[in-house]
């Protein structure tokens, strides 16, 4: 049996696995380096989901599958929903769309998760092909981290920032922060001004790359002037940076070797797209796309270059707002939407509305708790899959390591169903052998996704090849009332899988008590959570992190501008004593 596989999990690293002795190890290759992180170390202490459920009652697996053809039987095709979530981003998850596509169910479209700020890089640049991967990430003479935390969501880029001069953008002192030549302890959803100003001042003080601008992004005098129509006194005041900082920034990236790093905490707002784009305008004007060492990164579309050989062509409505009460029969896998979507009150009372609710995943959870069918998958050791990586152009095989007695996978579960409705699907060894031969084995002895990355730039992938600049700012996210809410990634969860937090972290100056409850209140709804004092967060902000139960009670499911994709953040929020 080949002992290597790979992380399931939703992370940027996509860590390489060794299963040996039963026991789960890291590979010495590639950015793996080595080391996981607690989530792969103490994967197997988490108490899973072993026996299937209806209604509350325990049932073998036979009965459970019987049932799920059942209710499928009964219910008009377009009223089943197929909800698909990220607790594992390996490629065969999505074989159950082929399933439910060809069975003429509603499948999800749109992102909880980055597609804002996706969107900003396709205005800008027309593809993501351009991504910065890590080993050019390692080639840098200076990093900015930009609204990414590393040691919480991607801690193989840290040994990768040694020697490097670091510049953070947060408006968290995180840990890199605490270490950086430069923390910019920014107001929340500053940032698009900030790039705004960064481009000007280098315009003032002629550090522009003009070679490269004059033949990959001509507009930028048009885009300089765009500059000049911001305040600079007022924003700065607003956004809380100083004139200093903007010298000392320039400072650290002229004539270096530059590699920005972005991370989603930048874009959960409506102009997300936006704030990404003027940041990508920033690089532009450094001329930082095509040089090494030098470049934007972000979450690149793991699956550029990958064809899916699944059928998918299928009606499809919002991962956002999701109006569930329209369907009579909802199948969720690998997702908590109850904890993870943004306005739970109105999920929970949508959902409240479901005939039948199906769970197919690994841990119990609150949307686990409510469903009516409750199907264990398998863990990513006992099934066999495929993997790509955002953070670089590897596709890691990852065939099955053992025999798990309980739980089916996704493809097992799909094959049932296509048996049952008189549906073709391929075998899985055939759509395994689809995704690999994407792939080319290089010399570090892993497999490589050939056409992710150019190797040689040759322009921009818009219409004339050239970088598109925003032509005009428009927000009307309020920067003075009330308290921002900021809600990232803890280190301890992943998302809602794992050890949850369950406190809301604020500054000692706001006057709150260590351990008092507090109840939180936005224009969505509210939740009660004990105080956790915490200085390294900025006055005007409550920090809560991603999958602590309540959050989603205070964020909006308005969608941002240009697609279907979350605001986490465009929601600000009272805390009131109880
Ligand atoms: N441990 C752990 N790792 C994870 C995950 C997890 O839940 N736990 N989740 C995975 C997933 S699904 C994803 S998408 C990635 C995301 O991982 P990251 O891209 O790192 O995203 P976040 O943790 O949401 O936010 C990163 C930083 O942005 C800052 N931030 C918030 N608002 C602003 C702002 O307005 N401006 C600026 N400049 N910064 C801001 C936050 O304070 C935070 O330090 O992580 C993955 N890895
Ligand atoms: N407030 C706030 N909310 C957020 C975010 C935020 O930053 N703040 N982040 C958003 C982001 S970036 C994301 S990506 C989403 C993530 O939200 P979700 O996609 O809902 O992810 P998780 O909370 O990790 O839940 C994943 C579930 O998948 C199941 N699972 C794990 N492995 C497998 C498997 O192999 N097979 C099957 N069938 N099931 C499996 C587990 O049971 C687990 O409970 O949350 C979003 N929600
Ligand atoms: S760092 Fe990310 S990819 Fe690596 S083991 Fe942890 S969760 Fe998995
Ligand atoms: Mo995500």
């Amino acid at each position: 049996m080949n002992k290597t596989t790979a992380c399931p999990l939703d992370c940027y690293d996509a860590c390489g696995i060794r299963y040996e002795e039963g026991k789960i190890k890291p590979i010495t290759e590639g950015f793996t380096q080595g080391f996981l992180c607690a989530h792969m170390n103490r994967f197997e202490e988490h108490e899973r989901i072993l026996q299937p459920r209806y209604k509350g009652d325990a049932i073998d697996l036979g009965t459970a599958l019987k049932k799920l053809k059942e209710i499928f039987a009964n219910t008009p095709k377009n009223e089943i929903l197929h909800y698909r979530g990220n607790g594992n981003f390996a490629l065969m998850q999505e074989v159950s769309d082929h399933f439910f596509a060809s069975y003429g169910a509603t499948l999800t479209e749109g992102s909880l998760c980055d597609g804002a700020g996706h969107v900003g890089i396709l205005e800008g640049r027309g593809s993501n092909r351009l991504h910065m991967p890590l080993e050019e990430i390692a080639k840098a003479e200076t990093v900015v981290l930009w609204g990414r935390n590393p040691h919480a969501t991607s801690s193989h880029l840290l040994p990768l920032l040694e020697g490097k001069k670091l510049i953070v953008i947060d408006p968290i002192k995180t840990k890199a922060a605490k270490k950086a030549d430069l923390h910019i302890q920014i107001k929340p959803h500053g940032d698009l001004h900030l790039a705004m100003l960064l481009s000007r001042f280098l315009h003032i003080e002629n550090g522009c790359d003009t070679e490269f601008l004059e033949k990959y992004a001509p507009e930028y005098e048009e885009f300089y002037e765009l500059t000049q129509t911001i305040r600079i006194k007022a924003t700065l005041e607003q956004i809380d940076v100083s004139l200093g900082q903007i010298g000392s920034f320039l400072e650290l990236v002229r004539s270096k070797k530059t590699a920005i790093v972005c991370g989603v905490g930048i874009q959960k707002y409506k102009d997300g797209a936006d704030i990404m784009r003027s940041i990508d305008a920033f690089a532009a004007m450094l001329g930082l796309f095509g040089k090494e060492g030098c470049g934007v990164a972000y979450l690149a579309d793991s699956k550029e270059g990958i064809l899916s050989p699944f059928y998918t062509k299928s009606a499809k409505v919002s991962k956002v707002n999701t109006e569930f009460a329209k369907f009579k029969t909802l199948f969720i896998q690998g997702a908590n939407p109850l904890a993870q979507m943004p306005d739970s009150k109105r999920v929970i009372e949508s959902m409240q509305r479901v005939e039948n609710v199906i769970y197919f995943g690994l841990y119990e959870n609150e949307t686990s708790q409510r469903s009516d069918l409750v199907i264990p998958a398998k863990t990513f050791l006992a099934k066999n899959d495929i993997r790509a990586s955002y953070a670089c152009d590897v596709l890691h095989p990852m065939p099955k390591q053992r025999e798990e007695a309980e739980g089916i996978s996704e493809y097992e579960l799909s094959a049932f169903l296509c048996e049952a409705f008189g549906i073709e699907i391929k075998s899985e060894a055939a759509y395994l052998e689809h995704f690999k031969n994407h792939g080319v084995q290089k010399l570090d002895g892993l497999w490589h996704v050939e056409k992710k990355m150019p190797k040689e730039f040759e322009g921009f992938d818009t219409d004339d090849g050239t970088f598109v600049f925003l032509d005009e700012i428009e927000s009307d996210f309020d920067m003075e009332e009330k308290l921002f809410l900021l809600t990232p990634k803890s280190p301890k969860s992943l998302n809602s899988m794992f050890r949850r937090e369950a406190c809301v972290y604020v500054n000692g100056k706001l006057g709150l008590n260590e351990g008092e409850e507090v109840l939180i209140s936005s224009q969505s709804g509210s939740v009660k959570l004990r105080v956790k004092l915490d200085d390294d967060v900025r006055e005007d902000c409550v920090l809560i992190y991603s999958g602590t139960r309540g959050v989603n009670y205070l964020t909006s499911s308005k969608h941002a501008y240009g697609g279907k994709f979350a605001i986490y953040q465009e929601n600000k929020v009272e805390v009131q004593k109880i």
